[in-house]
């Protein structure tokens, strides 16, 4: 990353405002830094909208008590925003990943409740929303994402009302007798009401927050459904669209990825280094207590346990990203789940031969799609989860019209996936059957379905995704009405 160079203010477009940047600051044991690229499906799909409209991404570039003035890294303009070690502990790893991230999961572990790290977060939205108001040109369109920027709407509309502002939450806004535990509930609808559109992957979470703008702040909503906006609210002096966004991946670059004769070559010798076992199944997924790692290894613990899978000829392989080590709920994860490891090898594996290949670590992309390619029987057991892209990064792998897709009915993906093996994650005896159903599928109904699901995710991927909001976007902001795309339309548009 050697072109680092100034860039102007007030010149972008179209700004994006995460909570991290596409590249991460590396920090040397020497004490000099450097930045390395972190592709994300987020930065694939707007990557080209950013640089064909002059772009600027807001966001934290993940080293705290660093101050970096905001530079143009590959054509990118970039301005980080700098927490303190402090507000890393409050505003992030405290009220987005300990009250918001449990509070919006169906509460699957108690959130905390903490008013310094309300404090914190307010405050760090705020400098979120300043950083982005400085490099906003005239009338642009900026694009705030995810739960830790809920209140950026807000404050940047008072500070620029020139600017066309859209907001998507990435993961599930919940129903209303969860939402309303929040001691700061007005604080954080108000806050996305800033934005001209809302988006949420499933029309269940819009319909949570056409609910709560109505019975909370008591604004009048009403219903209609143009395109993906499902409802409105009325603010006194404006109108909010509301409506479902369901993400995806780079459908067609991962397809052709896939087939491509290395990532081929490695899946072959994947199955090698594993005994070429009959059959491979496989968990990948950031160590979070959402996903369901745990009740996953516990079915095959039990299928195991009770003869029913073959310990010769079965490998499972879990990938288990590390994510949010410091909290206190994932390291007390990671511990239920290495025993759950250690108790399969224990009882079942055999010298030189495990069960279970478990590994905290993540692997490259290429890697990451060999397995894909490799795997039999993906699982996807989350107990919450607002839409889960490695399902689809899964279908979107197996143009061969190979594998098979046991996913829980609690992702935003199963709205769409209707053709994989559905399950209910809180009931374990189904969740067995489900496995030993996928693993004894029969290949020409494996084929069928499979062929369902990867017809979904190509005609529906990511570029589709952000190019529907962003359209949307431009429609709320003008004003108030949307209209309703045609598939040409997205075609055209997505393949320009
Ligand atoms: C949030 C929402 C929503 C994982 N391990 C490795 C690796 N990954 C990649 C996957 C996938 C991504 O990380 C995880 O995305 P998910 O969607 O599954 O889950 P969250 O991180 O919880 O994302 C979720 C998403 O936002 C988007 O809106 O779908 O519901 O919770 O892309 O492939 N990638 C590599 N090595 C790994 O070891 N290279």
């Amino acid at each position: 990353m050697n072109n680092i160079r100034q860039n102007g203010e007030g010149h972008a477009d179209f700004v994006v405002v995460a909570n991290r940047l596409p590249v991460d600051l590396e920090r040397r044991p020497d004490g000099t830094t450097s930045w390395r690229r972190s592709p994300g499906g987020l930065v694939t799909a707007l990557e080209p909208i950013l640089r064909a409209k002059s772009g600027a991404w807001v966001g934290w570039p993940g080293v705290p008590d660093e101050h970096v003035e905001h530079f143009t890294e590959d054509g990118l303009a970039l301005y980080p925003v700098s927490l303190s070690s402090q507000e890393v502990a409050e505003y992030y790893e405290g009220f987005s990943n300990d009250t918001l991230w449990p509070l919006y999961h169906d509460v699957l572990v108690p959130p905390t409740y903490d008013r310094d790290w309300w404090g914190s977060y307010s405050a760090v939205n705020r400098r979120f929303a300043e950083e982005a108001a400085r490099c906003a040109a005239p009338g642009a369109t900026v694009w705030i994402q995810d739960y830790q920027l809920q209140l950026v709407p807000k404050i940047l509309r008072e500070l620029r009302p020139d600017l066309e502002i859209g907001f998507f939450l990435h993961i599930p806004f919940p129903p209303v007798e969860l939402f309303m535990q929040l001691p700061w509930r007005r604080e954080i609808i108000e806050g996305m009401l800033g934005a001209d559109l809302i988006g949420f992957h499933l029309p269940g979470g819009a319909n949570n927050f056409l609910f709560l703008a109505h019975r909370l702040l008591e604004l009048e909503t009403t219903r209609t459904e143009v395109g993906s906006v499902l409802g409105q609210v009325h603010t006194h002096d404006r109108i909010v669209n509301i409506g479902a966004f369901p993400i995806s991946v780079d459908s067609h670059e991962l397809e052709a990825a896939a087939k491509e004769d290395t990532i081929v070559a490695r899946a072959i010798e994947l199955r090698r280094e594993l005994g070429n076992p009959d059959k491979i199944l496989l968990g990948v997924d950031r160590l979070d207590y959402t996903k369901g790692i745990d009740l996953r290894l516990e079915a095959i613990r039990e299928l195991l346990d009770e003869g029913r899978l073959d310990a010769e000829h079965t490998v499972m392989v879990q990938l288990a990203t590390p994510s949010r080590e410091r909290v206190q709920h994932y390291i007390d994860l990671r511990g239920v789940i290495e025993e759950h490891v250690g108790h399969i090898n224990g009882d079942h594996a055999q010298i030189g031969h495990p069960i279970v290949h478990y590994l905290y670590q993540p692997v490259s992309r290429d890697e990451l799609i060999a397995l894909f390619v490799a795997a039999d029987v993906m699982l996807v057991t989350p107990k919450r989860d607002g839409m889960n892209l490695v399902a689809k990064e899964y279908v979107a792998c197996r143009g061969d019209l190979g594998g098979a897709l046991v996913l829980s009915e609690f992702t935003g993906a199963a709205m769409e996936l209707r053709q994989s093996y559905l399950v209910n994650p809180h009931d374990l005896d189904g969740v067995k059957n489900m496995i030993m159903t996928a693993l004894h599928q029969d290949a020409e109904s494996g084929r069928r379905r499979m062929s369902a699901l990867h017809r979904q995710v190509m005609s529906h991927d990511v570029h589709r995704w952000a190019h529907s909001f962003l359209t949307t976007l431009t429609d709320s902001a003008a004003n108030g009405t949307v209209r309703d795309l045609t598939d040409t339309e997205h075609d055209l548009a997505v393949n320009a």
